[in-house]
C-alpha cells in the first residue's frame, strides 16, 4: 500500500447532554480523526477513541497523539504493508496503548477497502445488509428522567436499553424500570463499581431478567468474575478487561463471561476484533459491539464490524443525532426502526463533511511517509 502521508486532525465537539457513568461524566469529547493518504489520491479515515481522562482505560487524548506522532507513525514510516492485517503484528513492540493502534489501523483499512472500491464491511468478511442497535443511557438524576428517556428511545425503536449502574442508582431503578417496561430488552452496565463483596447485592440482579451485567467487577480482572458468574443466574459480558483475543480466550476458558462486548479502540484495531469476533464464533459466544461515544468515522467503523455474523446482539452504536447537532459525516448515520442499513459505497460508506470537520478542529498535524 503506497501511504504517502498521515495526518491527525485534532476535534473537539460537545455532546448534546451529557454522559454520566459510574467513574464519570462526559460533556465534551476530543478525539483525533486519523487521515492517511496514498499515492494515488485516496483518503482513508480513522477516529481515536480515549477521552481527555483516564477513567475508562489508561489511555488519553494525550497519549494517544504522543504514541501516535512518536511510535506508531515512525514505525509507518521505517516499513511498508500490503494488507491491514499486517499492522497489529507491525505496532505489537509497543506495548498496549491499543486506542492508539486502532485509531491509525483504522484509517488503513478504510484506505485499503477504498482502493479496492469495495464497502469495508466485505472487505472485514461482513455479510449483513442491516443491524439491530441498542442505546445505552447514563446515570440519570432521577428514575422518572430515567423512565422519560426509556419511553423515548423505545418508541424510536431503538431495540435494547443499556442502563448504566453504580452503587445506589442499580436495584431499585432497575426494579421500577422493569416493573414500567416488562417486555423490552434491558441490560445493566457497572463499569467495574463493584467487588465480590457485593456478591448478595449483585445476585438482587437476577430478578429483572436482564439480557447481562456488563462489566460488575475490577476493570482488569477475569478471576473474580468467574466466581461471581458462578453465583450470578444473568449472564456476565465483559467490557473493560478484553483487550485482545488472549484475553477472549482467557476469559472464556474460566468462564467469566458468557457474552463480550467487542470495542475495536480497546482491542488495538478492527483486525484484533475480527480475530475476537472470529474466535467467539467458534465458541458460540454472544458479542456485540460496544460504543465511546464516537462521532462519524468511529462509528461507521463500528457499523462495519458490526455486519459480522457473529455481533448477535445490538450493539451501543446509536444513530448521530443522540449524540451531536451536527456529525461530522454526509449522510450522518441514520436509525429508523432500531436498524441501521450498512451503507455499500466504498470504504467507510461515509463521506467526511468538510465545513463541519473544520468547525471542530483545534489542532492538525501532518507526517510524510
Ligand atoms: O462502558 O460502554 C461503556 C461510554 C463511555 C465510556 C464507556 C462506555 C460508554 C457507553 C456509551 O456505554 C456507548 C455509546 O453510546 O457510544
Ligand atoms: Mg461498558
Amino acid at each position: 500500500m503506497p501511504i504517502r502521508q498521515v495526518i491527525l486532525h485534532r476535534l473537539k465537539m460537545r455532546l448534546n447532554d451529557p454522559f454520566t457513568t459510574s467513574f464519570g461524566t462526559f460533556q465534551d469529547k476530543e478525539f483525533f480523526i486519523i487521515e492517511a493518504v496514498d499515492a494515488d489520491g485516496n483518503h482513508g479515515y480513522g477516529e481515536s477513541v480515549a477521552f481527555t481522562s483516564p477513567w475508562y482505560s489508561e489511555e488519553t487524548v494525550e497519549t494517544t497523539y504522543h504514541m501516535m506522532r512518536d511510535f506508531l507513525i515512525p514505525l509507518l514510516q521505517e516499513h511498508s504493508i500490503s494488507h491491514p492485517f499486517e499492522v497489529t503484528k507491525l505496532f505489537s513492540p509497543i506495548r498496549r496503548n491499543n486506542m492508539a493502534k486502532a485509531a491509525i489501523e483504522g484509517a488503513i483499512w478504510d484506505l485499503y477497502a477504498k482502493r479496492n472500491n469495495k464497502p469495508l464491511a466485505e472487505m472485514l468478511g461482513g455479510n449483513k445488509k442491516e443491524i439491530d442497535v441498542g442505546i445505552s443511557i447514563g446515570i440519570q438524576p432521577s428514575i422518572k428522567a430515567l423512565l422519560e428517556l426509556i419511553d423515548k428511545f423505545v418508541t424510536q425503536g431503538y431495540k435494547r436499553i443499556k442502563i448504566k449502574i453504580k452503587p445506589g442508582w442499580d436495584i431499585d431503578v432497575l426494579r421500577e424500570v422493569r416493573a414500567h417496561f416488562p417486555d423490552i430488552l434491558i441490560m445493566a452496565d457497572a463499569n467495574s463499581a463493584y467487588s465480590l463483596e457485593d456478591l448478595e447485592h449483585l445476585q438482587q440482579l437476577d430478578a429483572f431478567n436482564l439480557m447481562m451485567i456488563e462489566q460488575p467487577l475490577a476493570h482488569d480482572d477475569i478471576v473474580d468474575h468467574a466466581l461471581l458468574q458462578a453465583q450470578l443466574k444473568t449472564p456476565i459480558c465483559l467490557d473493560e478487561s478484553i483487550h485482545s483475543l488472549e484475553d477472549a480466550r482467557k476469559a472464556i476458558e474460566l468462564g467469566s463471561c458468557q457474552i463480550i462486548n467487542i470495542k475495536i479502540g480497546r482491542v488495538g484495531g478492527l483486525s484484533e476484533a475480527k480475530k475476537i469476533h472470529d474466535y467467539c464464533m467458534e465458541k458460540k459466544i454472544d458479542v456485540w459491539c460496544g460504543g465511546m461515544l464516537e462521532a462519524g468515522v468511529g462509528r461507521a467503523h463500528n457499523i462495519a464490524l458490526t455486519s459480522l455474523s457473529q455481533f448477535t446482539l445490538p450493539g451501543d452504536t446509536a444513530g448521530s443525532s443522540r449524540y451531536w447537532e451536527k456529525d461530522i459525516i454526509e449522510p450522518e448515520v441514520i436509525v429508523k426502526d432500531g436498524i441501521i442499513r450498512i451503507p455499500d459505497k466504498p470504504g467507510i460508506g461515509y463521506e467526511i463533511d468538510a465545513d463541519t470537520m473544520k468547525k471542530f478542529t483545534i489542532a492538525t498535524h501532518a507526517f510524510q511517509l
